[in-house]
């Protein structure tokens, strides 16, 4: 009776762990910068960006005035934080 409950309980903290990784999944993100015009600009969203999550993956492209993000948070805080650094984020 004890290793049946111990059993029924692995299965479902495994259950559970496989939840909670699923809704931390990592979205590509991508935003339009048009205001972003030089290297300065890129380092300060990229700056922007890694102050919202440490861990994203940052992606700049100031020919493109295109902004990659790979990252679990919302697109919102990145819109947000990035339109405090004094640029306008659109998201494509
Ligand atoms: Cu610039």
């Amino acid at each position: 009776m004890m290793g049946l409950t111990f059993t029924l309980w692995e299965g479902l903290s495994w259950g559970l762990s496989i939840t909670e990784k699923h809704e931390r999944s990592i979205t590509m993100l991508t935003f339009k910068v048009q205001d972003m015009t030089c290297n300065h600009c890129a380092s300060a969203i990229t700056r922007a960006v890694k102050e919202v999550d440490a861990d994203a993956k940052v992606d700049v492209q100031v020919a493109e005035k295109r902004v990659n993000i790979d990252s679990s948070v919302a697109a919102a805080e990145f819109e947000e934080a990035i339109k405090e650094a004094g640029y306008t984020p659109v998201a494509a």
